[in-house]
């Protein structure tokens, strides 16, 4: 069956219209977050000793774990997080200076263009500082990511044992 020669040409037009406005859409960063947990931590004794609480292990900490992937076709950063369950929430990395695991903050995590970011023990990590509340094993809560470009993603965080 032959389509009169307007009928083609309209055929085609949708069809640039279809491309044309699902380009934008496919373009950007896309980020997904797999895996997520964080390791068990104790509140801390009292608001003068959130000091100590900057090591791994001590009280009043915990760390939060995950993969970040972008399926997108541009970069992205992880530069923040907040969480209601601590008082202070850093990005923090953390280097072998000879024996010792040392950790620092860092202000933003490059999530490349089809890519992927491990947040693991021993590597980077969101540092949950000044523990409002208890994290025990089985419980969650509720930790917010704040991307460069992708926004905030709010996610729940179940707490596991340290040694997975
Ligand atoms: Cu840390």
């Amino acid at each position: 069956m032959m389509f009169p020669r307007s009928i083609k040409w309209f055929g085609l037009l949708i069809g640039i219209l279809v491309v044309a406005c699902a380009a934008p859409a496919a373009q950007g960063p896309k980020i997904q977050i797999q895996d997520i947990w964080a390791r068990p931590g104790m509140m801390g004794m009292s608001h003068g000793d959130q000091q100590m609480g900057h090591e791994h292990g001590m009280e009043g900490t915990s760390a939060v774990y995950f993969i970040a992937i972008n399926n997108g076709d541009q970069p992205d950063a992880l530069v923040g997080a907040a969480s209601d369950v601590a008082e202070m929430v850093e990005l923090h990395e953390t280097k072998m200076e000879g024996d010792v695991a040392k950790m620092q903050p860092v202000p933003r995590v490059e999530i490349p263009a089809r890519g992927k970011v491990e947040f693991r023990p021993r590597g980077l990590h969101v540092m949950l500082i000044g523990l409002k509340r208890d994290l025990k094993v089985g419980d969650t809560f509720t930790l917010t990511l704040r991307f460069e470009k992708s926004g905030e993603m709010t996610l729940s965080v179940p707490v596991k044992e340290m040694s997975q």
